[in-house]
């Protein structure tokens, strides 16, 4: 059933686990998604990019996750719009149906974040939707980076408990040292917990981890035995994301992970069989280890067994 980001976060907020909100470009990545959390039992947020948006088509993107949160009518589902860049971009998500928007002003100043999460939190909340912002910048910390530095990337927890107050935002993702993509850290893998822990103590709402794909070693492994490259690529550790959970992570963006795994199964059919043209014969196999790496990270994340 097709809920608010809210609805499914709040519990998770209360029972301290987190829910994956697992991004989405086309049919074979939306109904893993819906047939992982059939298995695991579980709620599931599913987002497109605006990239992803303007490649599906909103309308298509919005009627294929209607048409499966029907089928799993007993699956609670968000349908959230990821790094909403304008106010524009959110109205027109939460005009095609979307339940959740999140508005990513975190590039610009305090004050200019601050008015425009407010406007996109005044509009959706009069529709019935819940909002995302963000504070900080997405950006890995690397050793020899100084306090001064931390303090300018890296979310500031007083700011954020007067932004949540001020904006009345449902979720807040705070930039605590991850990144987005496969190169997430230099050295050793790094977050500011402690940073986490007082952000969640001063704002007390859900909190949302960026850039949370963990790149598991046997996903590498897949991807690099059939001649694929991801040298240097570095994830965030499984005890991390734990770790997050414990400090008061709900909401939990994965998307690299789904497409290393989905395009692993692709080079392996290619290199297996260079007459072969079914699309089905690379997809299925695709589909199939997208659904196993959301079944593996929701029993992580304690989102199993939670409808
Ligand atoms: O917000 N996200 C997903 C970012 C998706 C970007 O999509 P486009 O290429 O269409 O712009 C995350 O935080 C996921 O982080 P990850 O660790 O999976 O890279
Ligand atoms: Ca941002
Ligand atoms: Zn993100």
């Amino acid at each position: 059933m097709l809920v608010t980001g809210n609805e499914i976060l709040q519990k998770a907020h209360k029972e301290y686990y987190g829910v994956g909100a697992f991004n989405f470009v086309n049919y074979e990545m939306l109904s893993a998604i819906f047939e992982a959390a059939n298995e695991a039992n579980s709620p599931i947020i599913v987002q497109a990019s605006e990239g992803a948006i303007k490649y599906m088509g909103i309308d298509m993107a919005v009627g294929m996750v209607k048409i499966l949160s029907q089928k799993y009518a007993h699956i609670p589902v968000a349908l959230h719009l990821d790094h909403g860049t304008t106010f524009e971009s959110c109205k027109a998500a939460v005009d095609a149906g979307f339940t959740s928007v999140m508005i990513d002003a975190s590039h610009h100043p305090f004050e200019e974040n601050l008015e425009e999460t407010s406007k996109v939190v005044e509009m959706a909340h009069s529709r019935g939707v819940s909002v995302e912002a963000e504070l900080g910048r997405l950006m890995g910390i690397e050793d020899n980076i100084s306090v001064s530095e931390k303090d300018a990337v890296l979310v500031n927890p007083k700011e954020a408990e007067q932004f949540v107050r001020e904006s009345k935002v449902d979720y807040l993702a705070p930039a605590i040292g991850t990144s987005h993509g496969a190169f997430k850290f230099k050295g050793e893998p790094k977050l500011d917990f402690e940073r986490l822990q007082e952000v969640k103590k001063l704002t007390n709402i859900p909190l949302v981890l960026h850039g949370a794909s963990a790149i598991p070693e046997y996903v590498k492994d897949s991807f690099l035995s059939t001649g694929g490259d991801l040298k240097g690529s570095k994830g965030v550790p499984f005890e991390f994301l734990k770790e997050s959970i414990k400090g008061g992570i709900n909401k939990v963006n994965t998307d690299t992970d789904l497409r290393i795994a989905f395009i692993a199964e692709v080079r392996k059919v290619a290199n297996a069989d260079n007459t072969q043209f079914d699309l089905r014969k690379f997809f299925a196999p695709g589909k199939e280890a997208i659904k196993k790496l959301i079944i593996e990270r929701m029993n992580l994340l304690g989102s199993s067994n939670k409808i």
